[in-house]
């Protein structure tokens, strides 16, 4: 905090920063895992950072968890009933896959507490997913929730972490993709937060491989959304299906009808998520 402006710093997008004018800080503090802070900004409403970095605003957020949770659902050729949420603690994941009617269970792990007492307090628009009889919260650590998770349990797995820097840095490395194919169903499907294609393209191609790897048999493909408050404004998620004895799976084209209530995606806006840009296409191709 410099002069009343907010600048987010990190060693994972350096030499450039986004700042925001904080009107009033409303929270801060420190969890066992890292720096909780909220404060209020006149274009984007209520802004949540952990350790410096902007993890959802009141203004943007549809964006990015929208599309998240119903890139991998509404390409799914059947009606998912069992579905995990890794992260994800302010709520608003959790409030997009509950708009599912036909979900039973949405289990979350979450590392850290402190985020959804924070958001049921200054984001109530998101937390209001925690109210869901379905969903059953965890404080816990994903990779390990995961470890201990039954075999062929969930439809779907949506990870909305935090970046590679920190509690969340085990959320990009092998053992847990690993683990997530363990429990997922044949034909089920993985989404995670994938990073930027502006800044993180060696990084992106890397996980890709490894998702390859880890999902042979199976699909894995990139997609994207526009969000001004995540660095360099855009976002992407990494699409893994669990191979299945029956047809040949696609994300490219949703094959479900979108819930009512969203602000962002459609069929339309599924279809284009896929189509990157010839520098970004070329690097995954390579791999
Ligand atoms: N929807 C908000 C966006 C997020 S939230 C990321 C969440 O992941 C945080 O609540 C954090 O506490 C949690 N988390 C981090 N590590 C783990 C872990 N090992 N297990 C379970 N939960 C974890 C993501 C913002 C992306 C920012 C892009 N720059």
């Amino acid at each position: 905090y410099k002069d009343g402006w907010f600048s987010e710093l990190s060693s994972m997008w350096p030499g450039q920063a986004l700042s925001l004018k904080v009107d009033k800080i409303l929270h801060q503090t420190k969890s066992d895992f890292q720096d909780v802070c909220v404060f209020q900004n006149e274009a984007f409403g209520n802004v949540l950072v952990l350790d410096g970095v902007i993890q959802c605003t009141d203004r943007d957020e549809f964006s990015y968890q929208e599309m998240i949770a119903n890139l991998p659902l509404c390409s799914l050729p059947y009606e998912p009933k069992k579905v995990l949420v890794i992260g994800g603690g302010d709520g608003g994941v959790t409030r997009e896959l509950a708009r599912h009617k036909s979900i039973e269970v949405i289990d979350q792990a979450e590392i850290d507490g402190e985020v959804p007492r924070t958001s049921k307090q200054f984001f109530p628009k998101m937390a209001v997913g925690f109210d869901d009889p379905r969903v059953n919260l965890r404080i816990t650590d994903g990779l390990k929730f995961l470890e201990e998770c039954a075999e062929n349990t969930y439809d779907a797995i949506v990870v909305d972490s935090s970046d590679p820097v920190g509690p969340a840095e085990v959320l990009f490395q092998r053992p847990f993709f690993e683990s997530m194919h363990r429990a997922l169903k044949p034909g089920g499907v993985v989404s995670t937060q994938g990073e930027s294609l502006w800044l993180h393209l060696e990084l992106i191609t890397e996980v890709a491989k490894m998702c390859k790897d880890v999902f042979v048999g199976g699909t894995v493909n990139y997609a994207y959304t526009t969000i001004p408050t995540y660095p360099s404004g855009q976002i992407g998620f990494m699409l893994c299906a669990k191979a299945n004895d029956g047809e040949p799976f696609s994300f490219k084209e949703s094959r479900r009808s979108p819930p009512e209530g969203l602000r962002y995606y459609d069929e339309d806006v599924h279809r284009a998520a896929f189509c990157l840009p010839k520098f970004a296409k070329e690097a995954l191709r390579g791999h």
